[in-house]
């Protein structure tokens, strides 16, 4: 059973309260990202925040620990309950997310492969596995492992045992089913095959009901 994540690329404040109030109570969780930040402002948060519902901020952070820190605390100052990070900067860069989010009550997610094909040039295989590894040693909440891959969600799930959670991109639009990950995941990511559905509502509680 799989929790269902939108991830909310829409721009601007309309859009993402009508896809919002639209998809209410058939979610777990709202991923965001750059495209709805840049086109609104992190004040977003707090307006989604305002449905009850977690908001995790996928900025995918890249930086050294320094200015790792300094995106925790805008990040959670703003409302986020998580925050998703890239691991190939290291394990110290990796620690100031993970150490930034608990220190804010918080949780880290921690991009382990990518679900998009260029992902097999350098975020997957070995790179992937050492990235799990890693993200497990720092205490982590959780990693990101690709829908569009299962086997390879597989492998990353027994890389990091079943105290972490695996949140799994890449199903809808990308071509994954729910039905390929749920077994291995904690929740599926979903964006596009909702938020441009011409109900977004009736997609979502599919997602939801096929996660399950
Ligand atoms: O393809 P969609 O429209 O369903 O959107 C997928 C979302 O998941 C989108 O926000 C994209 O940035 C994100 N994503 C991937 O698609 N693949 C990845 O490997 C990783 C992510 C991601 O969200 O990373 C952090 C969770």
């Amino acid at each position: 059973m799989a929790e269902l994540l939108l991830a909310l690329d829409v721009k601007g404040r309309e859009e993402a309260a009508r896809v919002a109030l639209a998809c209410e109570g058939e979610l777990d969780a709202i991923k965001i990202g750059y495209p709805l930040v840049l086109s609104t402002g992190l004040g977003i948060v707090k307006e989604l925040a305002k449905a009850n519902i977690p908001i995790i901020a996928d900025f995918k952070v890249a930086d050294i620990p320094n200015t790792n820190a300094l995106i925790c605390e805008e990040v959670f100052a703003a409302g986020c309950s998580g925050i998703i990070t890239h691991a190939f900067c290291g394990s110290d860069s990796l620690l100031a997310i993970v150490d930034g989010a608990h220190d804010h009550g918080g949780s880290a997610f921690v991009v382990c492969e990518m679900s998009h094909p260029g992902a097999l040039d350098f975020l997957s295989g070995a790179n992937a596995e050492r990235m799990a590894k890693m993200a497990k040693e720092s205490g982590a909440d959780g990693i990101i492992a690709p829908a569009t891959r299962p086997d390879r969600t597989a492998v990353l799930r027994s890389v990091i045992g079943g105290s972490m959670k695996i949140y799994s991109p890449g199903v809808g639009a990308q071509g994954a089913q729910p039905e390929d990950v749920k077994k291995y995941v904690d929740g599926i990511i979903v964006g596009r095959a909702i938020y441009e559905s011409a109900d977004p509502g009736k997609a979502a509680h599919e997602f939801r009901v096929r996660a399950l």
